[in-house]
């Protein structure tokens, strides 16, 4: 592919000055933002992630802050997952519906207190719904995006570098839980989370002005850990099992469609717009499902959907698809119709480059 024109509508991040340092060598545009997509190579940044331990610049997880008294009103009305349950220093992956049910975003919700929300959103532009509900319901909250940019530390030895910048309590916490730590006087909510299954943090950056000096404080803390910029990897991603808004899934699904009904308690959660819509399809089941896909063959990169056939009928399609070095075979995600979603149907696949044998995987890479 071509390369990206630089522009202001293109937003660079507080830390873009240390991507470019450490070598950047691709871009793809996310909540109209700069979100690197490889450094070395996608496959040495693979088994590298897998090995050692990597500082990402994920700005791009933009926040929705939702602060005042209507806060956790407004919150509950987004998500079909119950939010009672939440407690300042608590993270939810919630998944946020319309009034349809289908899928406008799957972010990371963080409560920081009673009244204020930061809604860590993926690739689409869940402020513009947000701000109209709370105009729309003449909501008692302010709504906007904060100038915070988070920054991930993941990998096997993400706890050790984390540690020596933020100290041995960093270790203490647990998956999806967050705390505040000091670095260089200032306050960082650092999380346990991360959009990769090697294990790590987000630290939620607050002002681009204590950016840079953090990202190169892990930089040299780590040099003893081979520390070394990275990104979302495609590989991982796709073994994981980690979906992307706009690949794998979009407004066009339901959670339950996304395989995200683990994360739904519909019935409970009181004032969602969209649970009567999804009461409705959560009791029948989802026709269609999120399924991990096996595929033969020498592919070309996965920039659109590819059909999953039997025979001359589809039955689904392929969203997203990686060589895996680790397990010798093309990781895939796909959605495939109830009729053919059972572990080990074999399928055809149909690229730009030709056909290719797919098998219903049983579960992903993990
Ligand atoms: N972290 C933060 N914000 C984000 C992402 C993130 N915003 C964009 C994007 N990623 C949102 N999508 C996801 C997808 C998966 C996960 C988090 C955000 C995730 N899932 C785990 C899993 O599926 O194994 C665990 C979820 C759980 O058990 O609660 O982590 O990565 N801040």
């Amino acid at each position: 592919m071509a390369v990206i024109a630089g522009s202001r509508r293109v937003r660079r991040t507080p830390f873009s000055d240390g991507v470019e340092a450490a070598g950047v060598k691709g871009y793809t545009v996310y909540n109209r933002m700069l979100l690197p997509t490889f450094f070395r190579s996608v496959v040495e940044d693979y088994h590298h992630l897998k090995s050692a331990v990597q500082v990402w610049d994920v700005a791009v997880e933009r926040q929705v802050e939702i602060r005042g008294p209507d806060a956790g009103r407004l919150m509950q009305m987004l998500t079909p997952r119950d939010l009672r349950g939440m407690l300042p220093g608590m993270c939810y992956y919630v998944p946020m519906v319309d009034e349809t049910g289908g899928m406008l975003n799957d972010p990371v919700a963080v409560k920081l207190s009673e009244d204020r929300y930061w809604v860590s959103i993926a690739d689409s532009d869940l402020l513009l719904w947000v701000k109209g509900l709370a105009y729309g319901f003449r909501m008692d909250v302010m709504v906007d995006e904060p100038d915070v940019s988070p920054l991930a530390i993941q990998g096997p030895k993400a706890d050790a570098l984390a540690a020596r910048v933020f100290g041995d309590g960093v270790k203490d916490l647990r998956f999806f839980r967050y705390g505040h730590f000091d670095f260089q006087g200032r306050d960082m909510v650092v999380a346990r989370s991360g959009y990769s299954k090697q294990g790590g943090f987000e630290v939620y950056v607050e002002g681009a002005d204590i950016a840079m000096p953090l990202w190169n404080a892990l930089m040299e803390a780590g040099r003893d850990l081979d520390v070394h910029a990275g990104c979302p990897n495609l590989i991982e991603r796709i073994e994981g099992g980690l979906l992307s808004y706009g690949n794998d899934m979009t407004r066009d699904n339901t959670p339950h469609e996304a395989g995200l009904g683990r994360f739904c308690s519909t019935q409970t959660a009181i004032g969602c717009v969209g649970r009567d819509a999804l009461l409705r399809v959560s009791k029948e089941g989802p026709v269609k499902q999120v399924r991990a896909i096996r595929i033969e063959g020498d592919l070309p990169p996965c920039d659109r959907e590819w059909p999953l056939m039997d025979g001359q009928q589809q039955v689904g399609s392929v969203t997203s698809s990686a060589w895996s070095p680790d397990f010798e075979t093309n990781v895939a995600i796909g959605m495939v119709r109830m009729t053919h979603w059972d572990r080990g149907t074999d399928l055809d696949v149909v690229t730009p480059t030709g056909v290719f044998p797919a098998i219903v995987n049983e579960t992903f890479w993990i």
